[in-house]
This record gives structure tokens, C-alpha cells and sequence, in this order.
């Protein structure tokens, strides 16, 4: 550096006037990446640096999101007071007004329609604490059976084939640390370069110890890249591709028969629909060349340990379920479970994707992974809440289906934290319609989201550096997110605004709580003897272990690296293994004359999802300031459509406007866009309405859709 340059800085420093350190962790995906925000003041202008904190998971690495999510926190767009719509415009209001307002139209409509008509629409991004929070919120406070949550689009499928196969879900059955110590990685349908990027580390581990990775993607994704062999599977064929990777296993005698007899249930009804498989078939129905499915199948069972990870890819499928239910059969088949290198995973999305989807969100959950439907369950909850359990409401429905209700007039108030659902939910247009069909809709947000925009009320929340609570990693592992900056304005936690309506409800003995810690203290409680069993950890704990692996059922215990070592989570301690159609696809939207091609989402690196947060940090933002369909340049000669300029995509439910770009990457039939951008760009106003019969997810990754030049003079907007 120049000697004048020094000079300079080293002045700076010297008119720093004051120094702050916050100490958090990214608020953005599974990873949770702890960090230290470090504010610098000089005459009166304030700037931020970033740097990564030492810890077990991550060991202080940080992403470009990471690095730059103070950019948000401290936006000018910070939401500073509650606002009230006045005449269709917002008007800052105090807390008490807005406090007032929301307890006499919550009252009106539980009055004029019963309980059920207010729901409550939650987040995987707040932490434990307000997860919790919020399901005792609308059990206790509102009496209504209408709660769910984002990670229902996100997490359903995984988390219900888990708990069918294994008997209970937790993403990841070993902690990352073997990951390194595996010998055979088969990723379907997970962009973990992009959307866990501090995970990679294991992985180029692992591959420097002679691993073998396999990727299943319909795109040369940067996680591709690392892999040893990628099979290029056709959106929403990954049951099948599952199912001729097995046929594969029997052919060659493959099968792990003393753990499949000792661990397992169920084999007699896979083999005998093996049995009438066609290997040849099933490949092609897939997309994938058979010598690819035969090598990806014999390296894996071949190797002496190995490990399955899912993502959104197969997931987010409407046969998300019984897809994952194929890809534990092969884990399970192969007896690569429950020891060292061996086991399964589901990467977790959110900050707090594990614990969110743990502790009574779900419209058929209570706290500790309870059902809301087992009486023992519902005795223990309502004891401790101090209810009469036939107070407590049954099951509701899931995200989705509430926006139905609401569309009816049979839900007419919601109370959403944290999120974005015009933008994240499928079929846009229609839940945009269903939300302004509320009479009474009350966000809480940090921004004017594209949802909190039509609310009649906006709460504004306190972020990740102001907001202490705890997040369950990406391994199962609880953290403690310290966070010390001061609430700006007249911002309150997440927490203390439930507190603060169920009091104005009448319902304030039940929320009773000084701090996240008190909170966390009644999670304890309520998870004790639940499927997640959080009771032997506290704060204390967390600070001094690092962080500590559910389950964790009394204050000695050390907490859970590896599941399944001796058993699974049913009485009989065995796995179910269960015959899995190819046409688990069937039903699902295909390319037609109309819409010829595959059309599938998903992320890019620089932005989070609906992008409300990262469209405001300028650095991330001059990644990607607009959204973009990636096309094969052979498809895009057949329709006409030229390289990096506007184009339209089209299905049955609407019309896009996105910049086309080339990729050979991607596979001829399939296009691909993300959907971090809202309005003109919302790719969701493509999505069909259809849902997983099991778990709820919507087909975010394979619906049919046309391309074509973009023409503003005739556009019709469907
Ligand atoms: N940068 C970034 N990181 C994130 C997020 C973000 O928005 N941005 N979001 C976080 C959240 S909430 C989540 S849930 C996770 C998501 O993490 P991922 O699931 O890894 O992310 P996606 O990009 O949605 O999808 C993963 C891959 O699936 C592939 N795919 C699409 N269709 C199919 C298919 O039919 N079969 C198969 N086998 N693969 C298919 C896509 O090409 C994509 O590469 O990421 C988390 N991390
Ligand atoms: N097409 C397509 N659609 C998808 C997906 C896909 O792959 N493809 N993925 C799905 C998945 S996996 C997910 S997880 C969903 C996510 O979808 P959304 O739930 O809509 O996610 P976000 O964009 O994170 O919305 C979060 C909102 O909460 C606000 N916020 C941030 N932090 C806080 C806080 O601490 N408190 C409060 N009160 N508010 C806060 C943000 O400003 C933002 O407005 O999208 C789903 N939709
Ligand atoms: S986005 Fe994920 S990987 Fe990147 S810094 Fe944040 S938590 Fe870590
Ligand atoms: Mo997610």
C-alpha cells in the first residue's frame, strides 16, 4: 500500500469515534455461520465490517450473503414503527394504536366467525424461542387450529418421510465432522455450492480422501462440478431414478441382507415390486444412461461406508414424500446407516429450518415434535400450559390450504411473521387474491414486503443482531445467536410482540416471559420426553459445549452426534423399506404440446429467497439484479429465443418476464429460473396449485411451460 494511502487510513482510525462489536450469526441459511459485526463511527457516518467467529460447524468461514448481511440490518427501508393503513396508505402509528386496533378486529372476527377464522402463518427463519412461541400463540392465545409455516414449502417432504422410515427426523442423522471420513457421496438434488457454501469444506475433504461423489441434478450446478459422476436426471423423475439405482442393487446382489433382516421391515414388499421392474425403462423414463445408473449404484454399495444426501431438488416435488421414502430405501438396502461415514441426510434450508419444524408450528404439531392429534401428547402440553386439553384446538391445515380457506371466507384474519408468501408461495396470483380477501391481515416484518404491503397492519421486528434467541444448524446442532445491538427505533422481538398481543387478547398470563431464555426454559419443558428432546440443554450449556445435538434428555447428557447406532426411533427399532412406484411422478404436470418444456426453480448464491432482504444489500445485489431463465442454447435456437434479452415464459397459470441466458449446463428439455424476485419476475405465478397428498409441498421443481421472445405490444397477461 502506498505510503499516503497508510496515512490516510491510520487517520481514519484515529477519528473513529466510537467502536461496537455485535456478535451473531448469519441470518441466512442452515449453516449459521457465527460472526462478529464490527460498527465504526466517524463523524457521524457509520461503517461496518464482517468477520467469521470460530465454531465447531463452521469453523469462522463466512459466504458472500454472510459478508454482507449487515447491509439489510442497517437499511434506511428498516421498518421503525408499526404502521396502520389509512385510506390504502400506511400511517405510522405507536404501539398502543396499533395494539388496540389488532385486539378489537382479531375479537370481531373470532366473534362474527368462530376461533378458527384467524390463522397464523410462521417462519423457519425466527428461532426456537418464537416458534415455539407462536404455536402456543395460536393454541392458548387464539384458540384456533389454523397455524403453519414456511418450511412447509420447504422441509414437509423430507421431515415426513424421516419420521415414516426412521421414526423420527432430524436432517442430519451424523454430524458433518464424517463427512470427511465417508467414502461415497451421493447428493440428489442439493446445491449445497451455492446454498450451503461453508459446507463445502467437508466435501473437498472427503474427495481429497478419496471419496467418490455422485450429484443428481438436471443442471451442471457448481456442486456438479466436484462430482465424479453426474447424472443429469429430468426434472421430477428422481422416484424413478431411485427406484433403477435399487434394481441395479438386486441384479448384482448388492443388498446388505444381515442388515436389511436385523434393521429393517418391509423387504418382501420391495423385492417383489423390484421384481416386476424393468431396469431399461426406468432409466430412460428418468432421463439417465443406464451405464451411469449401474456405476452410480455399484460404487455406492461397493463402498464401505457412504452417505445420501436430499435437497429441494427431489423434494419439492407433489411426490416430494415418497420420493425421499426411495432415496432412504437405497440407504437402507445398502445397510449405510448408524456408524461412522454412513447415514443420511436432508440439508436443511433456513437459519432455524431444523428447530423451526420442531416445536409446534406445523398445523399438526406440538412442542418436541408431539402429534396434535395423540391424546398423551395433547395431556402433557396442556398441563404444562395450564389448560384444559379439550381447550386445545385439533389440526388445521397446512400453508397452502389456509390461503384456499382464505380465498372461501372461511379464514378471515392471519397474523404472518416472517415471510414472504405472495412471492414464495405456488400459484401466486391466486394467493395474492386469497390474501386480500382477509378482513383483517397483520404482518410483521423488518420491511414492506411484497405481502406486508396489502397488510392492514405492519409490526416492525427487531433482526439477527438485535434479537438473542437460539437456531437449530444445518446438523441438528442448537446454537446460541447471541445478539447485543441495540432494538433501533421502536422496533420489538418477534417474541415480545406475541407477548404483547396475546396480553391486549386477554390471554397474557400465558406469556409471561422477561427474555428468550425464560421462553427457551418452557421449551425444555415442552420437549422433555417429545422426539425432539431439547430438556438437557440450556444457555449455559450452549455458551460452554459450542452448541449441543438434540436430542438431549437431561442436563448429563452429551447430546446426539449419530443417530441410529443400535436402533431406529420405532418401538421394534426397524426401518420401514416401502415399495415406491415410478409413477410416485404421476399426476405431476408434464411438457405438452402447449408447454413443451420442463420448467424448474431454485436459488442462486449472492441472493435469499424471496429476496426481500438481499435486493437491499447493494453488494448482493450487483450479482444479480434481475432475474434470469437459464436455457440450452439448442432450445433457445428452436424457440427463438435470443441470448441475454428479455423473454416471456408461460404457463398455464401465467406469464414471466425474465433475461434469457445460455447455458449448456442445463439439460435441452428443461429451462431454469429462480425465484428471488417478485412482481414481473414472481416465477410462482407459474406454479400449480397441486400439493403432496402426504405432506403438503407444492411441485416447485417440475411444471410445464413455453418459452417465447418478448413482446411488451402483445403481451397478454393471463
Ligand atoms: N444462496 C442461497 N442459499 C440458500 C437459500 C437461498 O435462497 N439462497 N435458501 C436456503 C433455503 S430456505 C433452502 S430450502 C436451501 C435450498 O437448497 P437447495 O435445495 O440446494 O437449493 P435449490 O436451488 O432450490 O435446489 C437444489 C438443486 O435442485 C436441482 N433440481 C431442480 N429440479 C430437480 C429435480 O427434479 N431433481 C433433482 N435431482 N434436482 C433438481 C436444481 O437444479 C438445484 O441445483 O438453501 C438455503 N440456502
Ligand atoms: N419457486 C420456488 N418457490 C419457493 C422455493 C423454491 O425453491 N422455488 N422454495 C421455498 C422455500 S424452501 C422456502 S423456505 C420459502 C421461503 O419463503 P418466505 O417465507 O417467503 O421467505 P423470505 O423471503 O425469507 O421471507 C421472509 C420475510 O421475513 C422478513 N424477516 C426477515 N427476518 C425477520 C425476522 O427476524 N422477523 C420478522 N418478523 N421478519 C423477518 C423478511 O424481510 C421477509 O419479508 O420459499 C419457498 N418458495
Ligand atoms: S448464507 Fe449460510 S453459508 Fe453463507 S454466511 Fe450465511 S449462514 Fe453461512
Ligand atoms: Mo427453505
Amino acid at each position: 500500500m502506498k505510503h499516503s494511502m497508510l496515512n490516510y487510513y491510520r487517520e481514519k482510525q484515529q477519528q473513529a469515534e466510537s467502536e461496537k462489536v455485535y456478535n451473531t450469526q448469519c441470518p441466512f441459511c442452515s449453516m449459521q455461520c457465527k460472526k462478529q459485526v464490527i460498527e465504526q463511527t466517524f463523524v457521524k457516518r457509520k461503517s461496518y465490517k464482517t468477520q467469521g467467529i470460530d465454531n465447531p460447524t463452521t469453523q469462522g468461514r463466512l459466504c458472500v450473503k454472510g459478508l454482507n448481511a449487515y447491509q439489510h440490518a442497517v437499511h434506511k427501508d428498516r421498518l421503525m414503527e408499526p404502521l396502520i393503513k389509512k385510506n390504502g396508505e400506511f400511517v405510522p402509528a405507536g404501539w398502543d394504536e396499533a395494539l388496540e386496533l389488532i385486539r378489537e378486529k382479531f375479537s370481531a372476527v373470532q366473534k362474527e366467525a368462530g376461533k378458527d377464522a384467524l390463522s397464523v402463518y410462521g417462519s423457519a427463519s425466527i428461532t426456537n424461542e418464537e416458534s415455539y412461541l407462536l404455536g402456543k400463540f395460536a393454541r392458548a392465545g387464539l384458540e384456533t387450529k389454523h397455524i403453519d409455516y414456511n418450511g412447509r414449502f420447504c422441509m414437509a417432504s423430507a421431515a415426513t418421510a424421516g419420521k415414516a422410515v426412521l421414526g423420527m427426523d432430524r436432517g442430519l442423522t451424523n454430524s458433518l465432522e464424517e463427512i470427511p471420513k465417508t467414502k461415497c457421496l451421493l447428493l440428489a438434488g442439493t446445491n449445497i455450492a451455492e446454498c450451503q457454501p461453508t459446507i463445502m469444506p467437508y466435501f473437498e475433504e472427503a474427495k481429497k480422501n478419496g471419496a467418490y461423489i455422485i450429484v443428481i441434478d438436471p443442471r451442471e450446478t457448481e456442486t456438479a462440478a466436484m462430482a465424479d459422476l453426474h447424472l443429469k436426471v429430468k426434472p421430477g423423475k428422481d422416484a424413478a431414478l431411485a427406484n433403477a439405482l435399487i434394481k441395479v442393487l438386486f441384479n448384482e446382489n448388492l443388498i446388505d441382507e444381515t442388515f436389511v433382516k436385523e434393521r429393517t421391515k418391509g423387504f418382501s414388499e420391495v423385492k417383489e415390486h423390484m421384481d416386476n421392474l424393468n431396469l431399461e425403462e426406468t432409466a430412460a423414463s428418468a432421463g439417465v444412461p443406464l451405464k451411469d445408473v449401474e456405476k452410480a449404484a455399484k460404487t455406492f454399495a461397493k463402498s464401505s461406508s457412504g452417505m445420501v444426501f436430499t435437497a429441494r431438488g427431489i423434494e419439492q416435488q407433489t411426490d416430494g414424500h415418497m420420493t425421499v421414502r426411495n432415496f432412504l430405501n437405497l440407504v437402507l438396502l445398502t445397510g449405510k446407516i448408524g456408524r461412522e461415514g454412513s447415514g443420511y441426510g436432508a440439508i436443511t434450508g433456513q437459519g432455524n429450518g431444523q428447530g423451526g419444524r420442531e416445536h409446534g408450528q406445523k398445523c399438526d404439531q406440538l412442542p418436541g415434535y408431539r402429534s396434535i392429534e395423540d391424546p398423551e401428547s395433547r395431556r402433557f402440553i396442556a398441563d404444562l400450559w395450564g389448560m384444559e386439553e379439550e381447550q386445545l384446538p385439533g389440526k388445521g391445515v397446512s400453508a397452502y390450504e389456509m390461503m384456499e380457506k382464505m380465498q372461501e371466507g372461511e379464514i378471515k384474519g392471519m397474523l404472518l411473521v416472517c415471510s414472504n408468501p405472495v412471492v414464495s408461495n405456488p400459484n401466486a396470483a391466486f394467493v395474492k387474491k386469497a390474501i386480500q380477501n382477509l378482513d383483517f391481515f397483520v404482518a410483521v416484518d423488518l420491511f414492506i414486503s411484497e405481502t406486508a404491503e396489502m397488510a392492514d397492519v405492519i409490526l416492525p421486528s427487531t433482526s439477527y443482531l438485535e434479537d438473542e434467541g437460539t437456531m437449530t444448524n444445518v446438523e441438528g446442532r442448537v446454537t446460541l445467536r447471541e445478539a447485543n445491538k441495540k432494538p433501533p427505533g421502536q422496533t420489538r422481538h418477534d417474541w415480545k410482540i406475541i407477548c404483547d398481543i396475546a396480553e391486549v387478547m386477554g390471554k397474557g398470563e400465558f406469556f409471561r416471559f422477561q427474555s428468550a431464555e425464560d421462553i427457551f426454559n418452557e421449551l425444555r419443558e415442552a420437549s422433555r420426553g417429545g422426539s425432539a428432546d431439547y430438556y438437557g440443554i440450556t444457555y449455559e450449556r450452549i455458551r460452554e459445549e459450542q452448541g449441543i445435538l438434540w436430542p438431549c434428555p437431561d442436563i448429563s447428557h452429551k447430546g446426539t452426534k449419530r443417530l441410529f447406532e443400535h436402533g431406529f426411533a420405532f418401538e421394534d427399532k426397524k426401518a420401514l423399506l416401502t415399495a415406491v412406484t415410478n409413477e410416485a411422478a404421476s399426476g405431476k404436470e408434464q411438457p405438452s404440446v402447449n408447454y413443451p418444456l420442463y420448467l424448474t426453480t431454485g436459488r442462486v448464491m449472492s441472493h435469499y429467497l424471496t429476496g426481500v432482504q438481499t435486493r437491499k444489500s447493494s453488494n448482493l445485489a450487483a450479482r444479480f439484479f434481475e432475474s434470469f431463465m437459464e436455457i440450452h442454447p439448442e432450445t433457445a435456437e428452436k424457440y427463438a429465443i435470443p441470448e441475454s434479452e428479455l423473454v416471456e415464459v408461460h404457463s398455464a397459470r401465467g406469464s414471466i418476464v425474465v433475461r434469457s441466458k445460455w447455458t449448456r449446463k442445463i439439460r435441452k428439455d428443461t429451462i431454469f429460473v429462480p425465484f428471488h424476485w417478485a412482481e414481473e419476475q414472481n416465477v410462482n405465478m407459474l406454479i400449480p396449485k397441486d400439493l403432496d397428498p402426504v405432506c403438503g409441498m407444492p411441485g416447485y421443481k417440475s411444471s410445464a411451460v413455453r418459452v417465447q421472445k418478448y413482446e411488451p405490444a402483445t403481451r397478454k397477461v393471463e
